[in-house]
């Protein structure tokens, strides 16, 4: 007896949320408290889910691999191991030399080195391996960030059906500073293996379909691409944090006891707080030059606002690490060496971490959160710092050119090259009165409360899930010969077969002029031979005028507008009337899903119709997010009779009970005991009619292979060849 086969989550990301120590001959399995770690630990440790990565060391021995395995093991993850060549070529070199100052627009330092690029490949095939160990075909696999980014494509290319999902961390550039790599395409081409992109911004994603397009030649509509007969999908999804937690530890003892300590020793000085990675990306020395300014221009600050300034140590062995190291060490220097007084620092620098609590307590005690990056996917630090406000006092001030910005836009936000600017807001936020840093605060507090960490998994979880339901119901099959034989003894067999025909592009080709697209005696012949034993429906998108026309002679039923205008053979032309709305609360459901992924939209309800409204969304991403819900309920739903119809900032369903599929469905009753059931059509509003057809029917789609029917063909010549097969 074959076991059945589970469906489990493989997460993927290049370091464990788990870090190794080696305290002599033993090893020690610290836990990492990242939000990635966090969010996803509602995935990874149920069941069977795992997660896969590199467990951040490298092992020497068979025994420590064994122990590592064994260990990881009992906490669903599993370590793909690397060398120390690895961690230096494809790590420290491609991951970090290459694509990350590329991917942040740092260009200048950006290495173009064949070796890197050979590692990365060869250590993506690394963690592909892994994962094919892991793998069944029903099993969900979720990839993270820019370390591995050839992964989807190495594992689709072994495990076609799969679904992949793959979450990009750090900024997508534009096509102009991405298309100056020269493996740029292989890198989309690897990607291209997920089914489901998320970006951080609606800016990062349009940059991605844009690359797509320019530089691989696969066009996208409206961020659906369509790649090797398969529906790909990329999207916006802002990443949140466990907002629970921050707010939970700003509350504890350990925190409000560390604050009082912290505070004994500073004084009662306003407080500018800073944390960062040692980054380029970050921009600590323009940061400091500002703050320079700001005492130079406003001297009433001296002795009474200070910055406090966390550095986490990175990479500082490195040429250009550790040059900005030296140059913020010698700002700070400069600084405090021109300002300091006995009783007071102007910059209280830390170049090390720290713990969660005192982290926690340097929230609380921030007048000023100043989060300035040069270039930042999202930024989880000015995040934190909103959650840990309790008492909602405080101000932000924020890079535009940070991911966060396009969510948090109650902070002040500031461009970083602008010195001026930064100075003034500085300023800004040192003069807020309370009653408007609690307005801003709640704003924002309220944004991140509700778009917090678990949300963002279970969106991004549902996305991809959509995207392969749709792309699995839209998966034909090109009708070979073999298939053409099937349906054709199907068909003799048959004793009241029914057959459902679109006109134009589907029996007739197009013409410039739609009249003279009328049926030539090739296909009266196909027609009439069918009507011997079919019943046969034409199902056009035709006035009834013309279809009655063209057809007089034949022994058809006929369906025109779309499902507007029905006529039996010798019976006369009539409409459908009845309206229903039970629609309604399944397609409810399906808009409240964007409109929590849409900060600024809403729905009106109305007696017959649901409306989308995106007019106070950010511009750009309402379009965005129109097209995706029009083909999303297009696909999805199109079988409960809506239509939609997009209007001036609004998206609107109606419960038309009018389109193919419901006159197709209507006529399949009046036939109850056919026994072979066909229809073929070419266009979006045929999808209709594939839908409401038994799932024994031969369903046929002219032109592309993405649709809800069974087969394709190329074009109608197809088509009528068929049916002169079937009348044979
Ligand atoms: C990438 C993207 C994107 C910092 N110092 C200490 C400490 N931290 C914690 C912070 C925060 C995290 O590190 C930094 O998060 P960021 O988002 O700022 O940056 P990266 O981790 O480099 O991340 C970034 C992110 O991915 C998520 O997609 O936002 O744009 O570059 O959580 O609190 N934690 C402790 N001590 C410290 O001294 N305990």
């Amino acid at each position: 007896m074959a076991a059945k086969q589970s469906s489990k989550t493989i997460i993927v990301s290049n370091r464990l949320p788990v870090r190794i120590v080696k305290e002599g001959e033993k090893l020690a399995f610290m836990p990492s408290e990242g939000g990635l770690a966090t969010g996803l630990g509602s995935i990874y440790k149920q069941g069977d889910n795992i997660w896969l990565g590199w467990p951040g060391a490298v092992l020497n021995t068979k025994a420590e691999e064994a122990q590592t395995k064994k260990e990881l093991k009992e906490q669903n993850m599993a370590p793909v191991f690397l060398t120390e060549q690895d961690i230096e070529l494809y790590y420290e070199g491609f991951s970090n030399e290459t694509l990350w100052p590329n991917f942040h627009y740092f260009n200048q330092f950006s290495e173009f080195n064949h070796e890197y690029w050979e590692a990365y490949k060869a250590v993506n095939q690394k963690f592909a391996d892994q994962i094919l160990k892991n793998a069944n075909p029903n099993d969900t696999i979720w990839i993270h960030d820019y370390q591995l980014l050839l992964l989807p494509a190495l594992v689709r290319a072994e495990r076609p059906d799969i679904s992949i999902g793959f979450f990009l961390h750090i900024p997508f550039p534009s096509y102009e500073s991405f298309r100056l790599l020269p493996w740029r395409r292989e890198l989309l081409l690897g990607m291209l293996g997920a089914d489901f992109l998320g970006f951080h911004t609606y800016d990062d994603t349009r940059h991605f379909l844009s690359s797509v397009s320019r530089l691989a030649g696969i066009g996208n509509e409206h961020g659906h691409i369509n790649y090797n007969n398969r529906q790909i999908m990329a999207d916006a999804l802002p990443m949140g944090i466990d907002y629970d937690k921050y707010a939970e530890v700003a509350a504890a003892p350990e925190t409000l006891e560390r604050e009082v300590r912290y505070r004994t020793s500073i004084g009662s000085e306003q407080l500018i707080l800073c944390i960062d990675r040692l980054d380029y990306s970050k921009g600590i020395p323009q940061r400091l030059k500002a703050f320079e300014k700001l005492l130079e221009r406003y001297p009433e600050y001296l002795e009474k606002v200070s910055i406090l300034m966390v550095v986490v140590p990175s990479r500082d062995q490195v040429g250009k690490y550790k040059e900005l190291k030296e140059e913020i060490d010698l700002l700070v220097g400069r600084i405090n060496g021109q300002y300091s007084r006995l009783s007071w620092t102007p910059i209280h620098y830390f170049y090390r971490s720290f713990p969660l609590h005192a982290l926690s307590a340097f929230y609380r005690m921030a007048h000023v959160c100043l989060v300035s990056p040069m270039r930042d996917g999202m930024n989880l630090v000015c995040k934190e710092f909103i959650a840990s406000k309790l008492d909602k006092k405080g101000a932000l001030v924020l890079s535009e050119m940070a991911g966060a910005s396009k969510e948090l836009s109650d902070a002040l936000l500031i461009n970083p090259n602008n010195r001026y600017q930064m100075v003034e807001a500085i300023r800004e936020a040192l003069e807020m009165d309370e009653k408007e840093q609690m307005q801003r605060m709640t704003v924002m507090q309220n944004t991140l409360k509700r778009y917090n960490i678990y949300n963002w998994v279970d969106l991004f979880m549902n996305r991809l899930s959509i995207v392969k339901k749709a792309q699995r119901s839209l998966t034909t099959k090109l009708l070979d010969d073999k298939s053409t034989n099937t349906v054709k003894s199907a068909y003799k067999k048959s004793k009241e077969p029914l057959i459902f025909l679109d006109y134009d592009g589907t029996l007739q080709g197009f013409y410039g002029d739609p009249q003279a697209a009328k049926p030539d005696a090739e296909l009266y012949s196909i027609v009439n031979g069918l009507t011997k034993k079919a019943n046969v429906i034409i199902i056009s998108g035709r006035d009834k005028t013309t279809l009655g026309e063209w057809f007089k002679e034949c022994k058809v039923d006929l369906i025109g507008e779309h499902g507007v205008w029905l006529k039996a053979y010798k019976e006369d032309w009539h409409t459908i009337t009845n309206l229903t709305d039970t629609w309604k609360e399944a397609i409810s459901e399906v808009l409240d899903g964007y409109v929590a992924r849409t900060p600024g939209s809403f729905i009106e309800e109305k007696d017959y119709s649901l409306v989308w409204h995106y007019r106070k969304v950010e511009t750009g991403l309402g379009e965005l997010r129109t097209r995706e819900l029009t083909s999303h309920l297009k696909y999805l739903a199109s079988n409960q009779n809506l239509q939609v119809l997009e209007g001036d900032m609004v998206v609107e369903i109606k419960s038309t009970e009018i389109n193919k599929g419901r006159a197709a469905r209507n006529w399949m009753k009046r036939y109850e005991g056919a026994d072979f059931i066909m229809a073929a059509g070419d266009d979006w509003t045929d999808e209709d009619t594939f839908k409401v057809m038994p799932s024994d029917a031969y369903t046929i789609k002219v032109g592309s292979s993405n649709s809800a029917a069974k087969f394709s063909v190329n074009n109608y010549e197809e088509v009528r060849e068929l049916l002169k097969k079937m009348n044979s």
